[in-house]
């Protein structure tokens, strides 16, 4: 009687819920990287046995996925991991995006040309630039490209860079880039840059010697007084490698909360993209 009034029972042709697999990516809940999300790649960035999708670190190794920094303060937990969080002492941080690029189809995420996904990563041999599709806005917006291969092409001296954007849009944009250096016997340089803004240049690398595996952070922070800073940051030799940090003031007051990246003259590879989000830092970065 009941399925004749509301007509439900009948068409309903999902399957039932199986226990051992509550979210029905064919993996057992016992042997599931992630077992409350639908993950059938499996893909697990860090290696660390906990899947990217539940992964509140996701290229940092922390099986014990502690995020107990903001509790110590009596605040609430904000779901990125003690390991990898921006702020440890503030809640509200929020990873908005994270891209493994494990497989071709998360091209479709970006727009652009001269990058290709294989083997883990988004590689580019020459041009190339990816910007995304979707957007977060908030006072703080942090970009974290991975980059373990990078490789100047021959003749691109002074020229060549691998950069990430943020906020980018018609004619504005902030770009943390490593750029390699003006001659040969030249170190290479880390250089931070905003359209129509203030540009400044740090040297980063050793003489004859370019720069590679690298961490390349942007992140735009919005005070409480509406003053934005850009902070560019290049860690060499990936997680746990040399700091290099500049630091530049930004005409913004409300961000676009885009992102992208590019290389030139530069066979890169790419293994992770992350993006997070923070609310209001007054004044701390
Ligand atoms: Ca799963
Ligand atoms: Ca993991
Ligand atoms: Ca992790
Ligand atoms: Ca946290």
């Amino acid at each position: 009687m009941a399925c004749a009034l509301c007509g439900c029972a009948a068409s309903d042709t999902r399957a039932p819920i199986d226990p051992n697999d509550l979210d029905g990516d064919g993996i057992p809940n016992d042997a599931d990287l992630c077992p409350e999300r639908y993950d059938p790649d499996q893909h697990d960035e860090d290696g660390d046995g906990i899947g990217d999708l539940c992964d509140n670190c996701p290229t940092i190794p922390n099986p014990d996925q502690a995020d107990t920094s903001e509790v110590a303060l009596l605040q609430f937990e904000d779901g990125v991991g003690d390991a990898c969080d921006l702020r440890p002492a503030r809640a509200g941080d929020v990873l908005a995006f994270f891209h493994p690029f494990a497989s071709a189809g998360e091209a479709a995420a970006f727009t652009g040309e001269g990058w290709t996904i294989a083997n883990d990563h988004a590689v580019a041999g020459g041009t190339a630039r990816w910007a995304g599709k979707r957007r977060r806005m908030g006072d703080g917006l942090m970009g974290q490209l991975h980059l373990p291969v990078i490789s100047w092409l021959d003749g691109q001296a002074g020229g060549a860079s691998v950069a990430l954007e943020l906020d980018v849009d018609e004619g504005s944009g902030l770009t943390c880039a490593i750029r390699r250096a003006a001659t040969v016997d030249g170190a290479d340089e880390l250089v931070a840059s905003e359209v129509f803004g203030e540009t400044a240049v740090k040297r980063i690398g050793v003489p004859g010697i370019p720069v590679t595996n690298a961490i390349l952070v942007g992140w735009r922070d919005i005070n409480f007084d509406r003053k934005a800073t850009f902070l560019c940051r290049a860690i060499v030799g990936g997680i746990g490698g040399t700091v290099h940090e500049i630091r530049i003031p930004s005409g913004l007051d409300l961000g676009f909360g885009s992102y992208a990246f590019g290389a030139s003259g530069a066979h890169v590879e790419a293994s992770a993209l992350l993006v997070y989000t923070s609310p209001m830092n007054h004044g701390n970065l």
